[in-house]
């Protein structure tokens, strides 16, 4: 007989937060109600692609915001200055949300007259690749300064993806970014994938990026 027992208790963590993010998704359901969960390393360009997005789709459907950051909330108010429903959610040191924290977030933005709503998840590639926050689909920018070998060293994060933004690709001329690797890598990883090149600067890309985003909101809440 072993002399102590062992707790694998990051596997209960997580066993506890897929629990919570099926009970999630299945209330968002109901209530007609999309969640895309928004990922990237800081700085790749999310507040800047939600405003553009919110400014091709404002009129077409309700759309709710939930920024998440340690402790700032600049992006709340870069959001709020479209008109946008937005509520900034502070993790306190925490790199992820989990699909708790999502709830909470979502109840105190008020969901009865959100069509579509989108987290802003915490920049970084690592932890939020490891918690279901309860979405509807999961997104994720990779922008062209962070280079190509991304999907390689982060290949946790763009294999539980629906659909990968390579973004800023408006300055693909002054750096070295191979798209072609890139989305080959991606591929490998994940082979049902969207992938689509944007600017979140120029609007190239960006109504392909809003024609999905608009799908998948349909099929969700029809
Ligand atoms: N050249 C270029 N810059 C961009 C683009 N999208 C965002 N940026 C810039 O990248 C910086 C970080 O963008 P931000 O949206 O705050 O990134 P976040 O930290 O992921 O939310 C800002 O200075 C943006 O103006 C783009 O498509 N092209
Ligand atoms: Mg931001």
């Amino acid at each position: 007989m072993d002399e102590f027992k062992i707790l694998k208790i990051k596997e209960s963590v997580f066993e506890n937060n897929d629990k919570q993010a099926d009970l999630l998704r299945e209330d968002l359901k109901r209530d007609k109600t999309f969640l895309l969960n928004l990922m990237s390393s800081p700085g790749s360009g999310k507040t800047t692609t939600l405003v553009r997005t919110i400014e091709v789709l404002k009129d077409e459907m309700r759309i709710g915001i939930l920024e998440a950051d340690i402790d700032s909330d600049v992006d709340a108010h870069a959001v709020a200055k479209t008109g946008t429903k937005v509520i900034q959610l502070h993790t306190g040191g925490m790199c992820h949300l989990d699909a708790d924290m999502t709830k909470q977030g979502l109840l105190g933005l008020g969901t009865k007259d959100i069509d579509c709503a989108i987290l802003e998840n915490v920049g970084n590639l690592v932890c939020p690749a490891e918690f279901d926050t309860g979405a509807s689909k999961n997104a994720m920018i990779l922008s062209i300064p962070e280079g190509d070998d991304k999907p390689l060293k982060y290949p946790l994060m763009f294999s539980i993806v629906d659909v990968l933004l390579i973004n800023k690709i408006d300055a693909i001329d002054y750096f070295d970014f191979d798209l072609e690797a890139v989305k080959e890598r991606v591929k490998k990883l994940n082979p049902n994938i969207k992938i689509i090149p944007i600017s979140a600067r120029t609007g190239e890309g960006i109504e392909e990026w809003a024609q999905w985003l608009r799908t998948e909101v349909k099929n969700w809440n029809e």
